[in-house]
C-alpha cells in the first residue's frame, strides 16, 4: 500500500513525498482505497445484470454521509495496512483522516438514515442505487458570536471529492415550464427551460468488501448546445436562463427540514433529481428488457419522505407520453414500483405546493396529478383529494401512488394511521406498514468507538459487526465484575479523549468522572432542548442553595443547528450559551456543573460525543419525534437514555429493559388531551415553584444582564402557548434526572446498566431494517452471496 500511495501521489496529484501536504497524502490514500473498491463494485454490477436481479432505487434529497475514509478502510478490512503504510511514510494517520471534509448533504435524521441504509444495502448485497443531489454547499457551517448562531456557507467541494467518478456521458435533460400540446389523444410537454443532470458516482462497499453499490448524485449543468442554438437565433434570454438555472439548482441544500421553504427553487430541485433518477433507472431497465410492463419485477423505488413524490407523476408521464401506455395502466404500473416512507407528523413539514406554482413549473405533471386524483376519487368516492383548496398535497400524492407506505417506528406508524393518513388508511387498510429505523453498526460502534469495539471483539470475535444481535451474548457478562470494569474503562477512555477535545475547542475544562449528559440533534421546540436547559438552571439553583450536599457532577453537552429562519430555535441556542457563561464561571458550582455547546455539530462530532456519553437526552414531546436514530446510537455505545415514550424510544426501552432506561413525561395520548385544557401551561408553572423560579430568573435577565429583556418573548411563550408542553413535563423530568444522579453514584451498577444497553441494541441495526424493507416492500433478496469470497 505504501508504494501504491506514493504512485498516486506522484501520478494523480503531481507531488513528490517531500512536498506533499496533509491534503495530498489524504487524497493519495483515498484514491488507493477507491482503487481497492473498484473490482468489487464492478463484480457486483455484473452480477446484478447477469441475474436480472431486481434493483432498489432509494430516492432521497439528503445523504448525510459525513467523512467516508474510515468506512472505506474498515469495510474493506484495510485498517492495519493503511495505518502501517502511513507510518512508513512518516505521516500521522489520524491527522490524515481528520483532513477529510464532513460531507453534510443533509439536515439531520432523514439524511443520516439514508446514509446508514446505503451501508446496509451494500453489506447485505442488495443491488441498489442511492439517488440524490450533489449540492455544492451542504448544511451551513455554524459558529457562535456572543452566543448567537451565525451561518456561513459550507464548502465541502472546495477540494476535490476523493471518492466520486464523474460521468459526463450520463446526462439527462430536465425540463421546466413551457406548455403542453394535445393532439390525437396524446399529450406532449414542451418545456420552456431545461438543464442537464450529470451523474457523479460514489461506490459504497459493504462490510468485508463483498458487495458494492452506487451512490449517484446529480449536479446541474447548462444545456450548452441548446444555448448555442438559441444564441444563434438571437434568443439570448433563453441562452442565459439555462445557465442561471443550472447554477442555482444544485447549489445549496435547504437548511430547513421542518418548514416549507424556498418554494420555487426547492420544487425545481425536487423535480430535477427525481426526473434524472427515473430516466436513469428506465434507461437501465430498457437496456436488458423489452417489455415495459415488466418494470415492477425489476424496479423498486423508495421515496425518502415526500421530497421525491413527483416520481409518481413523472413515471406516469414517461409511460404514457413516451411509451404509449394508457393512463390507468401507467398509474397501476408506477404504483407497483413505488413505496413511500413518512418521517414526520409535524403539519408544517408536510409538503404542499400551490397548484399555480406547480402548474407553471411542471404543467404536464399537474395534468397527470389531476388524472391520478380523479381516478382515485372515482374508485373511492369521498376519499381525501390530492388537490385541495388550490394546493397539491404531496403526502396524499405519495400515499396514493405507493403500494406501501411505511412509518419509521411502531408508535409513529400507529399515529400515521390515526392522524395524517387516517382516511386513506381506512380505504387502503394494508398499505401502511411499520419499518422501525436502524443504524449501521459499522460506523456507529465499530468505527467510532475502538475502545468498546475491541472489548466486544475480544469476547465475541468480529462476526457481530454484520450480525448485531450477537451482542445479546454480552448479557451473560453483567455479573462478571472484571468485564463490567473493562466496559467502564472503555467508556472512560472515550470520556478522557472528549474532555481533552472540549478543553481545546471550547476552552472549558471538564471532569472526565462527571456524568456526561448529552443532547445532540437539530434545535427544535419539539425536541425540547429548552426543557433540558431549564432543568440545568433548576439544578444549579439547588446546588447553590445546598452546596453541602453530595451532588453528582454533571457536564451538560449540547450540539445542533437551528434553521436560519427559525427564530425561537435561535433564541434557545442563545439562551444556552448565555446560561453557560454564567454557570461555568460560578465558583460555587464550577466543579460540579458545566454546560458546553461546541459549535458546528455534524456527523464527525457525533462520532466523538456518542462514545463518551453517559446519559442520552431523548426528551421530545410524546408523539412528535417520528423515530430518532441518535437515541439508538447512544444506547448501542452504552449510554443510558432519559426519555419520553416517543418514537423509537418506546422500542429501545422494551429491548434494554425498563430498569435500564429513565422514563418520564406524558404519553402521546395524554399530550393531546392536556393541550385541550385551557391555560394548561400557566397551571403547570403555578404548580411548580422550581420552574417558576427559573423562569423568573430568565425573565429578569439573570443570564443576559447586558440585555435583560432578551428572553421575555421566550418566557411569554411558555406561559401562553407552550405547544410542546415543556412546562407540563418539567417536574417529572427534573425528578427523573435526580434518579439518574443517584444511580450514577454507584459506578459499578451504572456500568452494568450501560452494558445491558449495548447488549440489547442488536435489533436496531439498519441491516434488520433493510431486511424488513426487502421482505415487506421491495420483494427482493440479497445477492451478496453470489460474490462471497
Ligand atoms: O426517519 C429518520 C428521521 C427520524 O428518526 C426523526 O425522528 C424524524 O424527525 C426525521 N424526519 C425528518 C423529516 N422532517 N422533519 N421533521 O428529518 O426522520
Amino acid at each position: 500500500m505504501k508504494n501504491e500511495i506514493l504512485k498516486r501521489l506522484r501520478y494523480s496529484l503531481g507531488k513528490d513525498a517531500d512536498h506533499a501536504s496533509v491534503y495530498d497524502w489524504r487524497m493519495a490514500l483515498s484514491l488507493v482505497l477507491r482503487d481497492h473498491m473498484v473490482d468489487t463494485w464492478f463484480d457486483s454490477t455484473r452480477a446484478a445484470y447477469g441475474t436480472s436481479a431486481k434493483r432498489v432505487y432509494y430516492l432521497s434529497m439528503e445523504f448525510l454521509i459525513g467523512r467516508l475514509i474510515e468506512d472505506m478502510i474498515s469495510n474493506q478490512g484495510l485498517e492495519t495496512e493503511a495505518r502501517n503504510a502511513m507510518k512508513a511514510l512518516g505521516q500521522d494517520f489520524d491527522t490524515i483522516v481528520h483532513n477529510e471534509p464532513d460531507a453534510a448533504l443533509g439536515n439531520g435524521g432523514l439524511g443520516r438514515l439514508a446514509a446508514c441504509f446505503m451501508d446496509s444495502l451494500a453489506t447485505l448485497g442488495i443491488p441498489a442505487y442511492g439517488y440524490g443531489i450533489r449540492y455544492e454547499h451542504g448544511l451551513f457551517e455554524q459558529s457562535f458570536v456572543e452566543g448567537e448562531q451565525m451561518e456561513k456557507p459550507e464548502t465541502w467541494l472546495s477540494q476535490r471529492h476523493a471518492w466520486e467518478f464523474e460521468r459526463p456521458e450520463v446526462q439527462y435533460r430536465i425540463g421546466f415550464g413551457g406548455h403542453v400540446s394535445h393532439s390525437e389523444g396524446r399529450a406532449k410537454w414542451h418545456p420552456g427551460d431545461s438543464v442537464l443532470a450529470t451523474a457523479h458516482d460514489t461506490p459504497i462497499v459493504g462490510w468485508k468488501g463483498v458487495w458494492g453499490n452506487t451512490l449517484r448524485l446529480w449536479s446541474a449543468d447548462p444545456v450548452r448546445q441548446f444555448d448555442l442554438a438559441s444564441f444563434n437565433r438571437g434568443d439570448y434570454l433563453a441562452a442565459g436562463r439555462s445557465e442561471a438555472l443550472a447554477r442555482t439548482i444544485s447549489r445549496v441544500l435547504y437548511p430547513d427540514d421542518t418548514t416549507e421553504s424556498g418554494k420555487e427553487l426547492r420544487l425545481k430541485q425536487e423535480y430535477f433529481f427525481t426526473a434524472a433518477s427515473i430516466m436513469d433507472l428506465l434507461r437501465r431497465f430498457l437496456s436488458d428488457h423489452d417489455d415495459i410492463r415488466a418494470l415492477p419485477d425489476a424496479v423498486a423505488i423508495q421515496l425518502n419522505d415526500t421530497h421525491p413524490a413527483i416520481a409518481g407523476p413523472e413515471l406516469v408521464r414517461l409511460l404514457v407520453d413516451e411509451h404509449g401506455l394508457e393512463m390507468p395502466e401507467a398509474i397501476d404500473l408506477a404504483r407497483r414500483c413505488l413505496a413511500y416512507t413518512n418521517h414526520t407528523l409535524l403539519p408544517e413539514a408536510l409538503e404542499r405546493w400551490h397548484e399555480g406554482l406547480l402548474g407553471r413549473i411542471l404543467p404536464r405533471h399537474l395534468e397527470i396529478i389531476r388524472a391520478i386524483d380523479d381516478s382515485h376519487q372515482a374508485e373511492h368516492p369521498g376519499s381525501p383529494r390530492i388537490l385541495e383548496h388550490g394546493d397539491v398535497r404531496m403526502g396524499e400524492l405519495a400515499f396514493i401512488m405507493a403500494h406501501k407506505v411505511n412509518g419509521v417506528s411502531a408508535l409513529h406508524t400507529e399515529l400515521v394511521k390515526e392522524t395524517v393518513f387516517a382516511d386513506l388508511h381506512r380505504i387502503h387498510p394494508t398499505r401502511i406498514i411499520n419499518q422501525t429505523n436502524g443504524i449501521t453498526p459499522r460506523r456507529w460502534l465499530y468505527g467510532c468507538n475502538p475502545a468498546l469495539r475491541n472489548l466486544i471483539s475480544e469476547e465475541l470475535g468480529e462476526s457481530w459487526v454484520s450480525d448485531l444481535e450477537q451482542l445479546s451474548a454480552l448479557t451473560d457478562k453483567r455479573g462478571d465484575s472484571a468485564f463490567v470494569a473493562d466496559f467502564h474503562a472503555a467508556k472512560r477512555v472515550n470520556k478522557v479523549a472528549l474532555s481533552n477535545w472540549i478543553g481545546q475547542t471550547c476552552d472549558v475544562q471538564i471532569d472526565p468522572d462527571a456524568m456526561f449528559d448529552v443532547q445532540i440533534k437539530r434545535i427544535h421546540e419539539y425536541k425540547r432542548q429548552l426543557m433540558n436547559l431549564l432543568e440545568t438552571i433548576a439544578l444549579w439553583n439547588e446546588m447553590r442553595d445546598h452546596p453541602e450536599k453530595d451532588w453528582t457532577p454533571r457536564v451538560k453537552i449540547f450540539g445542533g443547528k437551528a434553521a436560519p429562519g427559525y427564530f425561537m430555535a435561535k433564541d434557545i441556542i442563545h439562551l444556552i450559551n448565555d446560561t453557560a457563561s454564567v454557570i461555568n464561571a460560578d465558583p460555587v458550582t464550577r466543579d460540579r456543573l458545566k454546560i458546553v455547546f461546541p459549535p458546528n455539530y455534524n456527523v464527525t462530532m457525533a462520532e466523538r460525543l456518542i462514545p463518551a456519553a453517559d446519559l442520552s437526552e431523548q426528551i421530545s414531546t410524546a408523539g412528535k419525534e417520528a423515530s430518532g436514530t441518535g437515541n439508538m446510537k447512544f444506547a448501542l455505545n452504552g449510554a443510558l437514555t432519559i426519555g419520553t415514550l416517543d418514537g423509537a424510544n418506546v422500542e429501545i426501552r422494551e429491548h434494554v429493559g425498563s430498569e435500564n432506561f429513565f422514563l418520564f413525561g406524558l404519553t402521546a395520548a395524554e399530550v393531546m388531551e392536556r393541550r385541550q385544557q385551557p391555560g394548561f401551561s400557566r397551571a403547570a408553572i403555578e404548580a411548580s415553584p422550581r420552574l417558576r423560579r427559573v423562569l423568573g430568573q430568565i425573565f429578569e435577565g439573570r443570564f443576559s444582564p447586558q440585555d435583560p429583556h432578551r428572553y421575555h418573548g421566550l418566557v411569554g411563550m411558555l406561559y401562553d402557548h407552550d405547544h410542546f408542553l415543556v412546562t407540563c413535563d418539567f417536574d417529572s423530568y427534573f425528578d427523573t434526572q435526580r434518579r439518574a444522579d443517584i444511580a450514577f453514584q454507584s459506578q459499578q451498577s451504572w456500568a452494568t446498566m450501560a452494558l445491558m444497553n449495548t447488549a440489547s441494541m442488536g435489533w436496531f441495526s439498519s441491516d434488520r431494517t433493510i431486511r424488513g424493507y426487502a421482505r415487506d416492500i421491495w420483494k427482493t433478496r440479497p445477492h451478496g452471496a453470489l460474490l462471497e469470497k
